[in-house]
């Protein structure tokens, strides 16, 4: 059954397309009245119609009512879709562009023979569009814009921006008195390593008070959907979100289906049918009619605990056989931040960072770690400022005069960022990076290596046995620049032969190893090192970042350098 509200919609594109065809003014506006009309009533539409008093409203022709009743009964309307099939596609999204109505794209379609954005835009570009009757060089520069923006807005976010959005309304829900629970869900909950849109839900026996202070909210540039129950707002940066509001006790099993995924959430409803039951974000109901399954939860746990299971963590829904691991109580006890003890791979002011050694040591002994890695760039990195031989061991003379300084609990640990040349020999000597306490090894340049050359480099440079950890292994940079070509499973391989770490780099537009790789090589026994690549201070607190990875990843604790103590990490060392 079709609601009323998505019944209008439909009649609403109806007009949409009619007009685009050129059709009878008065056949147009029947549909969009008719759309109006149905968004005004105040009876229930399946009534209406059972009881065929919807023709008694005026405004409401037979026709009308005829392609109501059948979209009310079937979803779906074979006149409004052969309409739709009969014009082009890519019409659909000219019409999309703020201030391009059907009239303006009718005329774009049938004067200047656009019927795409890239037509639109080549049209734009070429001054055509300004020529025609009604549009004018204003309306050419503000349909580029709008085709700009819709890139914008199609695009998908790095966690750490969505979630500076998020963090703000999720607090400005909490305060509302009205608000009984809120949280955020979808993809941001999982931490994907980028996000689509923003899910916000919200427990409140008094939703318009909530959808009021959403679409209000100080940001929102344009309100998408603003519903009893449902708003979607978006914001300059093209970021969208949805509010829902639900009763309390339907909040937790609302949070569970819109945390999702959609494959883990399949997976929850296929348990649920072989245990009796159907799944929804209402709750569980019993096939056979019986009552409410955990009726009101009060947590997500009892939603779990109905189809027999332990709480999933967040992270694990992706479908990735965390349900059957549940089932067998064997799910990961998952790493987290308050496990580590210090952090590796770091810069100063020596290369390319913001900070000295002192205020780095600093603001590491703030956070309470007991160690913090430093490894500047090697000499080749000379855009990054990098050090030879000769700065690099003053560097060594001065941390180790800080350590014994003690002026701080903290200890720095001596290292470098050491440069993978072009067949994987290091930018240092073996003598040389034998003084070091640690050695970090990353590519830096020749991202367009084949697969082969590049797989066999980086893991030369795995088996030279002075290289602890390899960095940032793909190169790739979120939404800006690809990994490069590359055998991850030959590397993986590769670093558990020879006992290296790959570091988890947490800087957030990088997240390098994709999360995706690191069960596989967590159960090749492969260790990691949850890395913040710190370029100053603040950015020590990107190991936040690589933490959320890490547990996206399955890992445990011990399967991180980092949670262990000084004496342990520098007995891995070799030191
Ligand atoms: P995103 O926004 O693309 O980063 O990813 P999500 O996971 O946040 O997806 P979104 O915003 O479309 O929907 C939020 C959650 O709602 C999703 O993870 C699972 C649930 N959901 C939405 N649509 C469906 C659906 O068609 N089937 C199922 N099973 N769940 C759905
Ligand atoms: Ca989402
Ligand atoms: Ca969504
Ligand atoms: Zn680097």
């Amino acid at each position: 059954m079709m609601a009323k509200s998505e019944i209008a919609a439909v009649l609403d594109e109806i007009a949409t397309l009619l007009e685009l065809m050129g059709e009878n003014p008065f056949k147009i506006r029947a549909y969009s009245a008719g759309a109006r009309t149905l968004e005004s009533l105040t009876e229930d539409l399946g009534e209406l119609i059972a009881t065929n008093k919807l023709e008694e409203i005026p405004g409401m022709g037979e026709a009308l009512v005829d392609k109501i009743t059948t979209l009310h009964r079937d979803g779906v309307l074979p006149f409004h879709q052969k309409l739709k099939a009969s014009i082009p596609p890519g019409l659909l999204e000219v019409i999309q562009i703020p201030g391009l109505g059907p009239k303006k794209v009718r005329a774009l379609w049938t004067l200047l023979n656009i019927d795409d954005l890239a037509k639109l835009e080549a049209a734009c570009t070429s001054g055509a569009v300004a020529e025609l009757k009604g549009f004018g060089e204003k309306t050419q520069v503000k349909i580029l814009e709008g085709i700009k923006n819709r890139v914008a807005y199609g695009k998908r976010h790095r966690w750490y921006e969505a979630a500076e959005v998020a963090e703000p309304i999720l607090a400005g829900l909490r305060a509302l008195p009205q608000t009984q629970r809120a949280e955020s869900a979808g993809s941001l909950r999982r931490s994907r390593e980028t996000v689509g849109d923003l899910d916000f839900l919200v427990a409140s026996s008094d939703p318009a008070i909530i959808m009021a202070w959403f679409v209000a909210y100080p940001g929102v540039k344009e309100v998408t959907a603003h519903g009893e129950t449902k708003s979607s707002v978006r914001f300059e940066s093209g970021l969208q979100a949805d509010l829902r509001v639900v009763p309390l006790e339907q909040f937790y099993f609302a949070l569970h289906h819109f945390t999702g995924s959609k494959e883990h959430n399949v997976a929850m409803r296929h348990r649920a049918l072989s245990r009796g039951l159907s799944m929804s974000e209402w709750g569980f109901k019993s096939l056979e009619g019986g009552p409410a399954v955990a009726p009101g939860a009060k947590d997500e746990a009892e939603v779990f605990a109905a189809l027999g299971l332990p709480w999933i963590p967040p992270e694990l829904r992706e479908g990735n056989g965390e349900i059957e691991a549940g089932e067998k109580d064997q799910l990961p006890q998952l790493v987290e931040f308050t496990d580590l003890r210090g952090v590796f791979h770091n810069h100063t002011t020596e290369s390319d960072g913001d900070h000295t050694l002192e205020q780095m040591a600093a603001a590491a002994e703030k956070l309470g770690w007991d160690y913090l890695g430093i490894s500047d760039h090697s000499k080749s990195s000379f855009q990054a400022r990098g050090l030879d031989e000769e700065r690099l061991g003053r560097q060594l003379e001065a941390v180790a005069k800080l350590n014994a300084s003690g002026r701080f609990k903290v200890r720095v640990l001596t290292g470098s960022e050491v440069d993978i040349l072009g067949e994987g020999e290091l930018d240092f000597a073996n003598d040389v990076l034998a003084q070091l306490d640690f050695v970090v090894a990353s590519v830096h340049n020749r991202f367009g290596l084949d697969r082969d050359a590049q797989t066999a480099r980086i893991i030369k440079a795995i088996e030279n046995e002075h290289v602890d950890m390899v960095g940032h292994l793909t190169g790739r940079l979120l939404n800006k620049r690809e990994p490069y070509e590359l055998d991850i499973a030959k590397v993986i391989d590769a670093a558990a032969a020879n006992d290296t770490i790959i570091e988890l780099n947490s800087n957030p537009w990088r997240l390098d190893m994709d999360w995706r790789w690191w069960r596989r090589a967590a159960e090749k026994g492969v260790l990691t090192s949850i890395n913040p690549d710190a370029h100053d201070i603040e950015q020590l607190a990107f190991a936040a970042h690589g933490v959320r990875i890490a547990r996206k990843g399955w890992l445990t604790k011990e399967q991180v350098l980092n949670t262990r103590s000084l004496a342990e990490v520098l007995k891995w060392l070799g030191r």
